[in-house]
């Protein structure tokens, strides 16, 4: 039987799991425990509880957008689809991600691993933070969720089981597919932007050759099911100390095409760079701190391919290209070719969703604090501007571009417009 759902408060957490062995076991006696919510994100509730033995990261999904309010309903059962995504990253990318100690299906709640001294990668970057092996963790991330949730590595009846399972989280599939490649190109309810960036605004709606590149992405996410994406890869699902990395909040899980997420997550960071202006002191300091972000970008992706390319000449076990076909016939070459064309047709994908990423978060309802928090309007619309303008020429000559190095220049040439 299923129990009435009811959110968690301060005052309810040490008598609701309290009783929980796998929580208590963590924290101690929970008439010691103390607890402060620390949800920031657009969704859900997040508690931190502090007990004598440990501390723990509760999760719970509220039957609403958090952003919005009751007026958006929203499936409690994206917890179920986090849950199951924590899982398969865990054992794609061991150690990736937070351990879980507890799930309960029926009140949308996961009880992990409280990851400390991290901090969200957003608000480091903003305060002007260098991290060791950041872009090594994040491609080898990409690269081996990516790689081991597709045909390319998985029996192929467990990825069609995983292919029917995440099909259910379609009302955040929704979210994206709307929030993220509709709306920033139309006068949708709920988008918002700076004034100032209004005649950029027209010009990216007139313009046919962007919103036709956005119709194919669009198509190519909800249609091009290749593997099990994280969902939402930005800056806010990543937590890092100096040293480390780690990625939490996969609650937008589904199957999708390899681009999207290493896509959004270089979004992310080329946002990042544009909008240092809006909060480092010093232009030397500034300059130098923009050139590592751009050299994380390249990084990523140069990780990325060369663990992707690990993968396909040692791992690949699924029904695509298999060594029957290829090496055993002694044509260890077309092997490689098609592994060349396939990184390449993940490229288009990846700077494609990364011009849109761009736009929506400058255009659409959900933003970036990064922009959100420089408080002059005209320095803001500088720094979204100059976004805007790489998201565009990426998203719409996807094409074009045959290294990370070409996109990390034209970066470069649009911050000194
Ligand atoms: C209504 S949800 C808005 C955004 O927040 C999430 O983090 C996703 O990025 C989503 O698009
Ligand atoms: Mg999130």
């Amino acid at each position: 039987t299923t129990q009435e759902f009811q959110a968690l408060s301060p005052d309810t957490l040490a008598e609701r799991l309290g009783p929980i062995d796998a929580i208590r076991d963590r924290l101690g006696d929970p008439k010691d425990w103390t607890m402060r919510e620390v949800g920031d994100g657009n969704l859900n509730l997040v508690y931190i509880i502090d007990g004598p033995e440990g501390s723990v990261i509760v999760k719970q999904a509220l039957p609403y957008v958090r952003l919005v309010g009751e007026s958006w309903p929203l499936p409690l059962r994206r917890a179920f689809f986090e849950y199951n995504a924590l899982k398969r990253q865990d054992e794609r990318d061991p150690g990736a991600v937070p351990e879980i100690y507890y799930f309960d299906e029926d009140q949308a709640i996961i009880a992990m691993e409280f990851l400390s001294p991290h901090v969200i990668l957003r608000k480091s970057l903003m305060e002007g933070k260098r991290h060791d092996g950041l872009a090594d963790v994040l491609g080898r991330f990409c690269a081996r969720t990516l790689f081991r949730g597709s045909d390319l590595s998985m029996p192929t009846a467990q990825r069609k089981a995983d292919l029917a399972l995440f099909a259910g989280n379609a009302e955040l599939c929704d979210i994206t597919e709307n929030l993220v490649f509709s709306d920033p190109y139309f006068e949708a309810e709920m988008n918002r932007h700076t004034p100032q960036l209004e005649p950029i605004v027209a010009a990216l709606r007139a313009d046919s050759d962007l919103k036709i590149a956005a119709q194919h992405l669009k198509m190519a996410f909800a249609n091009n099911a290749e593997t099990m994406l994280h969902g939402d890869l930005h800056t806010g699902s990543v937590m890092v100390t100096d040293t480390e990395t780690r990625v939490i909040d996969p609650e937008f899980a589904t199957y999708g095409p390899m681009g999207f997420d290493i896509g959004m997550l270089i979004a992310n960071f080329l946002m990042a760079y544009y909008a240092q202006p809006g909060h480092a002191e010093a232009e030397g300091a500034r300059a130098n701190y923009q050139n590592w972000i751009l050299s994380v970008v390249e990084e990523i992706w140069g990780t990325f391919t060369a663990e992707f390319t690990h993968l396909w000449r040692t791992e690949r076990t699924g029904i695509l290209y298999q060594a029957s076909l290829f090496e055993d016939q002694g044509d260890a070459l077309a092997s490689e070719q098609a592994r060349i064309e396939r990184l390449a047709a993940i490229w288009r994908d990846c700077l494609g969703f990364c011009g849109i990423e761009m736009h929506r978060r400058t255009l659409g309802l959900a933003h970036i604090a990064e922009y959100d928090e420089i408080a002059d309007d005209a320095a803001r619309a500088a720094c979204e501007a100059r976004g805007l303008m790489l998201g565009r020429a990426l998203a719409v000559g996807r094409v074009n571009f045959t290294a990370m190095t070409e996109v990390t220049d034209l970066a470069r040439r649009i911050n000194q417009e």
